[in-house]
C-alpha cells in the first residue's frame, strides 16, 4: 500500500521528521512516500499561510504515482476537503486523525500547539470535527513552528510544561500534539507525563492503512464528488478540474484498492 505523506509547508527537514514518525508505525506492507510542498510558506502559522498552502498540496497529489491514500501533514488540515474532492483515494488530515485517535484512549484531551494565533485555528477544527465533548482546551505555547527544528531550542521544555498544565488544570487524560513538527516528541512526553500523547502523523498513517485495508474509498456522492468542470482563469488556469487528469483515479472510484492490482 502506497501512502503519500505531504508536508504543506516548504521545510524539507520537517518532512523528514514526519517521515520518521510515519515509518516508525507503518505496517511492513506500507510504503511511505514523502512530499514537501514546492510553493508557499516555510511554516504554516495562520489562515493566510494555510489558504495559500493548498495549491502546493494539490500539486503534490498530482505528481508521481497515484497513492492508495494521502496524508496532509499539517495540524490545520489545510485543503483537506478540497483534496478529498479530487481523488477517490482516502485523504487524512493529521489534526482530525489525532483527535479521533485520542477518543479511543481517553474521554478528554487537550491540544498543545505552537503560536497563540494557531490556537484559534485548532479551536475551529475541534468544532468542525464535533470534538467539543472531548477537547477540554487548546493550549498555545508560543513556540514558532521552525523553532521545533532547532536542536538548541527550549521548545521541548516549554511543550512539556504546557502538557503538565493541561493534565493538572484541564484535567485532560490525553495530549494531542498540535503541530507536525512535534511528531518526534511523543515518547519523550509520554514517558514524563504518564498519559497518552498522540501525534497526528502516526495516527493518520495508521488510520490510512485501516481505511484502505477495509476497501473504503472517498464517497463521490455529494460534496466530495469530483469538482464540477468549468474554466479557471489567471494563475490558477492549470487547476481547472478538467486539467487535473483525474481519469485514472475516477475509474476506480468506489472500488477497493485490492481490486485495482
Ligand atoms: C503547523 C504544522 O503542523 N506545520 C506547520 O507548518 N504548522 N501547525 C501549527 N499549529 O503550527
Amino acid at each position: 500500500m502506497l501512502i503519500k505523506l505531504i508536508n504543506p509547508n516548504t521545510t524539507s527537514a520537517m518532512t523528514e521528521l514526519m517521515g520518521e514518525a510515519a515509518c516508525a508505525v507503518a505496517a511492513p506492507g506500507s510504503e511511505i512516500v514523502l512530499a514537501t510542498s514546492r510553493s508557499g510558506a516555510a511554516s504554516i502559522e495562520g489562515h493566510y499561510d494555510e489558504a495559500l498552502s493548498v495549491v502546493g498540496v494539490i500539486d503534490e497529489m498530482r505528481q508521481g504515482k497515484p497513492a492508495d491514500a494521502y496524508v496532509i501533514g499539517c495540524f490545520g488540515d489545510p485543503g483537506l476537503l478540497a483534496a478529498r474532492e479530487i481523488t477517490a483515494a482516502p485523504v487524512l488530515g493529521i489534526a482530525e486523525a489525532a483527535m479521533r485517535a485520542a477518543t479511543f484512549v481517553a474521554t478528554s484531551f487537550s491540544i498543545v500547539t505552537t503560536l497563540e494565533r494557531t490556537r484559534i485555528i485548532s479551536e475551529h477544527l475541534v468544532r468542525s470535527y464535533g470534538m467539543q465533548n472531548h477537547c477540554r482546551r487548546v493550549r498555545a505555547t508560543d513556540v514558532p513552528v521552525l523553532e521545533l527544528e532547532r536542536s538548541d531550542s527550549k521548545a521541548r521544555a516549554i511543550i512539556l510544561a504546557e502538557c503538565e498544565k493541561a493534565i493538572v488544570e484541564d484535567h485532560s487524560e490525553a495530549i494531542v500534539l498540535g503541530c507536525a513538527g512535534m511528531s518526534n516528541l511523543t515518547t519523550f512526553l509520554q514517558d514524563r507525563l504518564g498519559v497518552p500523547v498522540i501525534d497526528g502523523v502516526a495516527a493518520a498513517v495508521k488510520f490510512a492503512e485501516a481505511v484502505v485495508g477495509m476497501g473504503l474509498r472517498t464517497s463521490k456522492v455529494g460534496d466530495l464528488a469530483y469538482p464540477l468542470p468549468k474554466p479557471y482563469v489567471g494563475k490558477l488556469a492549470d487547476y481547472a478540474p478538467s486539467a487535473l487528469k483525474l481519469s485514472d483515479d475516477r475509474q476506480f472510484a468506489g472500488r477497493p484498492a485490492a481490486d485495482r492490482r
